[in-house]
């Protein structure tokens, strides 16, 4: 299959994140991208290509456009602010506080447009998460085209960016801005599976109204995990998209046994929405070597989960989220490509 990948997340580097405790380097970094394009080559996947300039028409059927002015803007906000560094939120409007009135000031505008303190700047990131954006939807076009598959190598990752939020490292959901531009393809029924460890709020948040999106969820109990908020099992969406929305929480310490069990019950309602494609959105952060995550999966697990997501049929699109166990995430996210075209 062929991936989709841009040099220019590059310029995403540098960003400081705050931890329990302590503010730190981020763990979202750019040789995680640079360590998964080199599996890519190394194993001859197929051919790498750069993504294709596209436009904010698409991204702004899925985000708010005043949120992605507030993107595209925020840096130039900040420096005008006299300020350089990492541009980081520290106040939220939660419920009770008004969130209907964006703010004049750049501190109050990072927290309005923000769920956490974990979607930061620096000078490189609006270049860096536009063409993540521009990875997503080539990579979508590739498979709109007649492709099996395609892989999306974006960077920064997009699940936990809703409507009109950023957080968790994500700005544009790229998964999402990738499904609607294949409904728009033609696709009548679209399914995104989210297999990453974390809970893809955004990706849920944006759909969980629709019928024509199905938005299934493999990932950690937000009882005991971040995001928290969002991902429990009784979430199954609303209005015309009720029942077009599944969560499967699973425990931290979940082993492969247990989680495979739970992307059967994925699959099975993914054959009965009967989509026309597939998007994928592949977190490898459930390495049990992954030194953010609690789940136990192990390197040569990744190529079985590619090969039950070949035996849905259907076009399938890869969309690049998570993994931090850095010097493992080629092996680990190119292990489910590689499996995926074994089967
Ligand atoms: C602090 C825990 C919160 C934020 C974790 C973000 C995970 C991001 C991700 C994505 F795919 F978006 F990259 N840290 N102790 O892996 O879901
Ligand atoms: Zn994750």
């Amino acid at each position: 299959m062929q991936t989709v990948y841009s040099p220019r997340h590059a310029g995403h580097d540098g960003n400081t994140e705050l931890q329990p405790g302590a503010i730190v380097p981020a763990f979202e970094l750019p040789r995680r991208a640079e360590i998964v394009r080199a599996r890519v080559e190394a194993v001859g996947l197929g051919p790498i290509r750069e993504p294709d300039t596209h436009d904010l028409t698409i991204a702004a059927r899925v985000h708010a456009p005043d949120y992605l002015d507030f993107l595209a803007g925020v840096w130039g906000r900040w420096q005008a602010a006299g300020r350089d560094g990492t541009a980081m939120p520290f106040v939220w409007p939660r419920p009770g506080l008004r969130a209907d009135v964006p703010p004049d000031d750049i501190d109050g505008l990072l927290g309005f447009y923000a769920m956490d303190a974990g979607a930061t700047f620096v000078a490189g990131t609006w270049d860096a998460v536009k063409v993540s954006h521009d990875v997503a939807l080539t990579a979508a076009g590739l498979v709109a085209g007649g492709a099996r598959a395609a892989f999306a190598l974006c960077r920064p990752p997009g699940h936990h960016a809703g409507a009109r939020f950023a957080g968790g490292y994500c700005y544009i959901n790229n998964a999402s801005v990738a499904a609607e531009s294949l409904r728009l393809a033609g696709a009548g029924r679209v399914s995104i599976l989210d297999i990453d460890y974390h809970h893809g709020n955004g990706t849920q948040d944006i759909f969980y109204a629709r019928g024509d999106v199905q938005v299934v969820s493999v990932h950690a109990d937000p009882m005991v995990e971040y995001p928290y908020f969002l991902g429990h099992a009784d979430e199954r969406g609303t209005g015309a998209g009720l029942g077009a929305n599944l969560n499967l929480p699973l425990p931290h310490g979940t082993d492969f046994a247990r989680w495979i069990d739970a992307l059967a019950v994925a699959a099975e309602a993914i054959r009965r929405f009967a989509p026309d494609v597939l998007v994928v959105s592949v977190g490898v952060d459930t390495y049990h070597g992954d030194p953010i995550s609690q789940f136990r999966l192990d390197t040569p697990d990744y190529p079985v989960i590619g090969a039950r997501l070949a035996a849905l049929g259907l076009p399938t699109l890869f969309v690049m989220e998570g993994g931090y166990a850095v010097e493992a995430i080629g092996e680990n996210a190119v292990g489910v490509l590689t499996g995926f075209e074994g089967a």
